[in-house]
C-alpha cells in the first residue's frame, strides 16, 4: 500500500458554472478522500508564488488574473497513489484532448478554465499541501488518529 496526500484545487470556473460538489465527488468515488478543505480568494501574489515555475510563460498573467478572480476550494486528498490516481482522474491540461470521463472532459472549458489542479508529483504535493496547510494545519490525517473509518 502506498498512501499518500496530494493536493488538489477546485478552480474559480468550478465556482462560477455550480460544478463544485460534482468536482469533490470525483475523488470521492474512487475512495481518495478529502482530509482538509479550505475556501479562499487567492491574492496576486499569491497565485505568483503558487504558480512560480510558469513565470514568463505566455498564459502567466492570463492564467494569475483567472486564479485570482473567484474563491477557490483547495483540498488535502490522501488514498492510495493519491497522487497519480488524482492526475488520472482530472485529465490533460487541455480538456478537448482530455480523455472522456475525466473531471477535466466532463467540467472544463478550455486549457485555463480547467475546472481543477492537482499536484503531478511527490516533490510538489508536499510543496503544494504545505504551501496553503503550513505545518499540516488543517489536515485531518488517520495517520495521526482513526478518522474516517
Ligand atoms: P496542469 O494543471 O495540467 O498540470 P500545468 O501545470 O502545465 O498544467 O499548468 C498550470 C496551469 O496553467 C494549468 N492548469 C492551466 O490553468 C494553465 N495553463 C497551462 N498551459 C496553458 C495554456 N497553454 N494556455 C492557458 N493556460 C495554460
Amino acid at each position: 500500500m502506498n498512501f499518500e496526500k496530494t493536493l488538489v484545487i477546485v478552480k474559480p470556473d468550478s465556482f462560477s458554472n455550480r460544478n463544485i460538489g460534482k468536482v469533490i465527488s470525483e475523488f470521492e468515488v474512487e475512495n481518495l478522500r478529502v482530509i482538509g478543505a479550505k475556501m479562499l480568494l487567492l491574492n496576486e501574489e499569491e497565485a505568483s508564488e503558487f504558480y512560480a515555475e510558469h513565470l514568463g510563460k505566455p498564459f502567466w498573467e492570463p492564467l494569475l488574473d483567472f486564479m485570482t478572480s473567484n474563491p477557490i476550494l483547495v483540498l488535502a486528498i490522501s488514498g492510495e497513489n493519491a497522487i497519480v490516481r488524482s492526475r488520472q482522474l482530472i485529465g490533460k491540461t487541455n480538456p478537448a484532448i482530455a480523455d472522456p470521463g475525466t473531471i477535466r472532459r466532463k467540467y472544463a472549458s478550455d486549457n485555463r478554465h480547467n475546472a481543477v489542479h492537482g499536484s503531478d508529483s511527490p516533490e510538489s504535493a508536499k510543496r503544494e499541501l504545505e504551501f496553503f496547510f503550513p505545518d499540516g494545519e488543517g489536515i485531518f490525517s488517520w495517520e495521526d488518529k482513526e478518522y474516517f473509518l
